[in-house]
C-alpha cells in the first residue's frame, strides 16, 4: 500500500484491530476523565514526574499546556488547570521512552513506515539530531554542525529562494516563530505556509474582510457575563475541554446554550467539573440547551432561516435589530435584508434537516437577547464556503449588535496552543506592506514583494517539482494534508526535507532524497542558553499574550531549543560577517523580543509586560474601531447556498478527531464520548442510511471518493450506526486524508475540504 519512491507507505498499516462498542457517553469529563489522564500520565512519564509536570501546567510561573489555545482563568485551580487532553499531550512530550541512534540502526524506514501513526507516535521522543542519506535505507547520528551545513549547502543549490519551503505548526513559540519568519524573508521567500492554512484561515479571512480582524472580539470573562452562546462545528468536550468551565459558570449565571452539531457531543450535553467534588457527585451541567442537528455544511441555510425569523419579528416590533448598532458602526444592511428576501423559508428549512420547532426555540432566545457570543471550529472553516460560513454567524452578531460589549461577540476557537501568535509575528505566505516596511527598518534587508505559497500551495509546489527544499517547524506535513498520495509525491521529489520535531511522526519517513530530523525541546521543559535559563512568549485564542517557561528536564541533553536551531541554520547560511548576529538572538530570547516590538504593534514593553501576567493586543473588533476598513464601517455580507452535486449513493463525510488523539498523534485507540473502543478505523453511518445500503454493524467497507474522475481509496472501515443525520457519515483522520483531493478547498481561504468530502461506501467482502 502507498508505496513511492523510496518504497516506503504513505499511510500505514491498515489492519483492523479488535473493536469494542459501548453506547456514546452523555457527559464529558468527570472522575472518569481525571483517571484516564493520569493513567496516560503515569504510564508515559511515571509517577514523579507526571506530579512535577502537571502541578505547573497553566499556573503562574509554569509553562502553557502544549495542547489547545483555552485561555487561562484569572483564578487558578488550586487542584488542577489542565484537562484530560491537556494531561495526554504533556504525557506525550514529557515521555520517558526515548528514540535514540540504536532505534534507528534496528528498523530501516522503510519497515517504519509500515507502523500505524500510533505506533510511530508511541516509540518515544526523539533525542539527537539524525540524518537520512541519500540512497542509504537507516537515519544515522549526524552533529547539530554538519546538520546546519547539510542545509545550508542545499539552499546555496537553489535556483530561486522560492524553491525552498518553510512550513509551521502551531506549537511553536513567538520568539520562534519570529526568527523562522525573518530568516525565511532574509533569505528570500515568502513561502511560509502555516497549519492554519488547514484550520482557522477560513476565520481569518472572513474576519478581516467584515470586521477589519482575523481574530475573535471576545475576552475569556465575557463567557461569564453573556445571556446565549452559540457553538457550531466545534466539539469541546474533547478539543477545548477547559472551555466546559466557562460554559458552566455562564449557565450559573444564567446564560443559554445553543449547540449547532451533526453529532450531539459528550461535551455540549452534560459536563461533570472535576475541579469540583459537588458537580463530579452530582448528575453535572446539562451544557447545551438546544440542539440543532444541522446537516454537515448546511450551517448557511441555517443561519439564513434564522434571520429571517428574526426580521420577520423586528418588522413587527422593531427591537429586535439593534438598529442604532446598524447605522453607527456597519454597512450592507439593508441589502442582506433584500438578499433574505429571495429565499423561501421551507426551501432553507428543508435544507438544514433540522424541525422548524427547534428553530423557533432559537429564534425566540436571540430575539430577546444581545449578549450573544458566537463559537466556532473545524466544522464550519474545513469547507468550500468556510469563509460564507462565518460571515453569516458575523451577520448576526452585527444585527443584534452583539459586539463590542461584555458578554458578545465572536470567538474562533483556536487549534494549535500558539498558532494565533505564530501569525501574529509574521508566518503568513501574503505580503503586508506595513510588516515589510518595519522588517527592514529593524533588520536592514528588503523583505521579498512576491506572495509565497500557503499549504495547498505548498503541496503543489513540491508534486511538480517547483520546490527542492522543505523546513518544518514541528507538525506532521505528509499526515496532515489533503490527498496524502499527492503530499507524500511531493515530498519524495525534494532534494531535502527536515523536520523540527519533538516526537518522531509519518513526515520523518515519507522524505525527500536527503532528510534531517533535528529534535528540540518540548513546551514543558527548562531551557538553559549560557546556563541562564530562558522563557517563551505565546498567545492564546482571546489575543492575550503570556509567558511559558518549562519546568521540567529535557529529554536529553543533546536537545536545544527552536530558536537556537534556527539561529544554527541562519548562520551556516549567512556566515559568520552577516548583519544581522543569528547566533547572539537565538542566545537572548530577550534580544528577538526587543525585534517583534520593533516590527509589531502592541508589543511594546514585552519583555517586562511578559512577565507581569501577560497582555492583550489590541483588538479593533472589541473597541468598534472599523477605520481600517475600507468604508470605515463592518461589514454585512450577502453569501449564497452551499452546493454539493451529490449523485445515487453518494454521502457527504466529514473528517474528524477521536477523543484520543491529537491532530496526526494519536494518544490511543478509543473514543470514548462516542462509544467506541481499540479502533480508528471507523465510520459513522445514520442506521437507515444502513438499511438503504444493506449494511449491518462491524461491516467492513473502504470509503471511495471520486473527483474529476480520478478515484480515492482509504481502506477497511468498520461500518458502525450513529446518530448522525441521513446522507452524512463521519471517520477519523489522518486516515481519511487519503480522499481529499488536492485541488478542492475553500473559496479565498484555501483550507481544504475536510469537513465535506463527496464519498461513497462499497462494502468488502
Ligand atoms: N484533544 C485534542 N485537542 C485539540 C485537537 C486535537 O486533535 N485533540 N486539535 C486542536 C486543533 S489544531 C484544532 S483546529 C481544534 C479542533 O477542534 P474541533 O473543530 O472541535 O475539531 P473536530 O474534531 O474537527 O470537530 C469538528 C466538530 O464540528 C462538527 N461538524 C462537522 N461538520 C460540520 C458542519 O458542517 N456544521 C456544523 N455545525 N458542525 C460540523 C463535528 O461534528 C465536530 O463536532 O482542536 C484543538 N484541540
Ligand atoms: N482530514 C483532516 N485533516 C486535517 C484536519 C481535519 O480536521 N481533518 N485538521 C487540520 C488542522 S485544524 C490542523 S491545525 C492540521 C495540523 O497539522 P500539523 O500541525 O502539521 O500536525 P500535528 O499533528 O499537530 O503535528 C504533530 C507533530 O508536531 C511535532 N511537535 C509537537 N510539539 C512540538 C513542539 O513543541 N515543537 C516542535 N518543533 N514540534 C512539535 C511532533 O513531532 C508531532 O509529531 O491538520 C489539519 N488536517
Ligand atoms: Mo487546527
Amino acid at each position: 500500500m502507498g508505496d513511492t519512491k523510496r518504497n516506503v507507505s504513505y499511510l500505514g498499516s491498515d489492519k483492523l484491530n479488535d473493536i469494542k462498542i459501548a453506547e456514546p457517553a452523555d457527559y464529558a469529563a468527570g472522575i472518569l476523565g481525571v483517571k484516564v489522564a493520569l493513567e496516560h500520565a503515569f504510564k508515559e512519564m511515571g509517577v514523579v514526574k507526571s506530579l512535577v509536570g502537571l502541578n505547573k501546567m497553566n499556573q503562574k510561573g509554569g509553562f502553557d499546556c502544549p495542547s489547545c489555545a483555552w485561555p487561562d482563568p484569572k483564578k487558578r485551580s488550586s487542584i488542577a488547570e489542565y484537562c484530560e487532553n491537556g494531561a495526554k499531550a504533556l504525557a506525550e512530550e514529557a515521555t520517558t521512552k526515548y528514540v535514540d541512534r540504536n532505534f534507528f540502526a534496528k528498523y530501516t524506514v522503510e519497515e517504519l513506515s509500515q507502523w500505524t501513526d500510533y505506533q510511530i507516535g508511541k516509540s518515544g521522543r526523539l533525542i539527537e539530531p539524525m540524518v537520512l542519506r541519500a540512497d542509504k535505507s537507516h537515519y544515522e547520528p549526524i552533529s547539530w554542525q554538519e546538520a546546519y551545513e547539510l542545509i545550508a549547502e542545499e539552499l546555496h543549490k537553489l535556483k530561486s529562494p522560492n524553491e525552498a519551503i518553510f512550513y509551521t505548526s502551531g506549537r511553536s513559540s513567538n520568539e520562534a516563530a519570529f526568527l523562522y519568519g525573518v530568516f525565511a524573508r532574509a533569505f528570500g521567500t515568502n513561502n511560509l505556509p502555516d497549519c492554519s492554512n488547514m484550520c482557522h484561515e477560513s476565520s481569518g479571512v472572513a474576519l478581516g474582510e467584515t470586521l477589519g480582524i482575523g481574530k475573535g472580539s471576545v475576552k475569556l470573562e465575557d463567557f461569564y457575563e453573556a445571556e446565549v452562546v452559540m457553538i457550531l462545528g466545534q466539539n469541546p468536550g474533547t478539543n477545548h475541554p477547559r472551555m466546559l468551565s466557562a460554559l458552566q459558570k455562564c449557565k450559573e449565571n444564567g446564560g443559554k446554550i445553543v449547540a449547532i452539531n451533526p453529532l450531539k457531543e459528550a461535551g455540549l450535553s452534560r459536563f461533570k467539573n472535576p475541579q469540583q467534588l459537588s458537580s463530579v457527585l452530582s448528575t453535572g451541567t446539562t451544557i447545551a440547551d438546544i440542539h440543532l442537528p444541522v446537516k454537515i455544511n448546511q450551517d448557511v441555510p441555517l443561519l439564513k432561516l434564522i434571520l429571517k425569523k428574526l426580521k420577520k419579528l423586528d418588522n413587527a416590533s422593531g427591537k429586535v435589530f439593534d438598529h442604532q448598532f446598524i447605522e453607527t458602526y456597519t454597512e450592507g444592511f439593508e441589502e442582506l435584508m433584500q438578499d433574505l428576501d429571495t429565499y423561501a423559508e421551507g426551501e432553507l428549512l428543508s435544507a438544514t434537516g433540522v424541525t422548524e420547532e427547534a428553530i423557533d426555540q432559537v429564534v425566540q432566545l436571540l430575539a430577546k437577547k444581545d449578549k450573544i457570543i458566537i463559537c466556532w471550529a473545524m466544522g464550519l472553516t474545513q469547507h468550500k464556503n468556510g469563509v460564507d460560513n462565518i460571515k453569516e454567524c458575523v451577520n448576526l452578531l452585527l444585527a443584534k449588535g452583539s459586539l463590542g460589549k461584555p458578554g458578545a461577540g465572536t470567538c474562533p476557537v483556536r487549534g494549535h496552543s500558539n498558532v494565533q501568535g505564530d501569525r501574529t509575528v509574521g508566518i503568513m505566505h501574503f505580503v503586508s506592506e506595513k510588516f515589510n516596511k518595519a522588517l527592514e527598518e529593524a533588520f536592514g534587508f528588503k523583505p521579498p514583494a512576491e506572495e509565497g505559497v500557503d499549504v495547498v500551495g505548498a503541496m503543489e509546489a513540491m508534486a511538480t517539482n517547483k520546490a527542492k527544499v522543505f523546513v518544518a517547524l514541528g507538525g506532521n506535513f505528509v499526515s496532515a494534508t489533503s490527498d496524502t498520495a499527492y503530499t507524500a509525491l511531493g515530498m519524495q521529489n525534494c532534494e531535502l526535507t527536515v523536520q523540527i520535531s519533538t516526537k518522531l511522526n509519518r513526515s520523518h519517513l515519507v522524505t525527500g532524497k536527503k532528510a534531517l530530523i533535528l529534535p528540540t525541546l518540548g513546551r514543558s521543559e527548562k531551557d538553559l542558553r549560557n546556563k541562564k535559563p530562558q522563557y517563551l512568549t505565546v498567545e492564546n485564542s482571546m489575543g492575550k499574550v503570556h509567558r511559558s517557561k518549562g519546568i521540567l528536564k529535557p529529554a536529553s541533553d543533546q536537545l536545544i531549543s527552536e530558536p537556537q536551531i534556527i539561529g544554527g541554520i541562519a548562520n551556516a547560511y549567512f556566515g559568520d560577517d552577516h548583519p544581522i548576529d543569528w547566533i547572539d538572538l537565538s542566545t537572548n530570547y530577550d534580544l528577538i523580543r526587543n525585534k517583534i516590538e520593533e516590527v509589531i504593534a502592541g508589543f511594546e514593553a514585552v519583555n517586562q509586560r511578559s512577565k507581569d501576567g501577560g497582555f492583550y493586543l489590541p483588538n479593533n473588533a472589541r473597541e468598534l474601531d472599523f477605520s481600517a476598513l475600507p468604508n470605515q464601517k463592518a461589514k454585512f455580507s450577502c453569501c449564497k447556498l452551499p452546493e454539493h452535486q451529490l449523485e445515487e449513493n453518494d454521502f457527504i463525510l466529514m473528517t474528524i478527531r477521536s477523543h484520543d488523539q491529537f491532530n496526526t498523534t494519536i494518544y490511543g485507540l478509543d473514543d470514548r464520548y462516542r462509544g467506541v473502543y481499540n479502533e480508528r478505523r471507523v465510520v459513522f453511518v445514520n442506521p437507515s442510511d444502513m438499511e438503504s445500503l444493506g449494511l449491518v454493524k462491524k461491516d467492513s467497507v473502504n470509503i471511495v471518493s471520486r473527483y474529476n474522475g480520478k478515484e480515492r481509496i482509504a481502506k477497511n472501515f468498520l461500518v458502525l450506526p450513529y446518530d448522525i443525520p441521513q446522507g452524512n457519515l463521519a471517520a477519523y483522520f489522518p486516515e481519511t486524508n487519503v480522499l481529499i483531493p488536492h485541488d478542492q478547498y475553500a473559496d479565498q481561504s484555501n483550507t481544504p475540504i475536510s469537513k465535506s468530502v463527496i464519498v461513497q461506501l462499497h462494502k468488502v467482502d
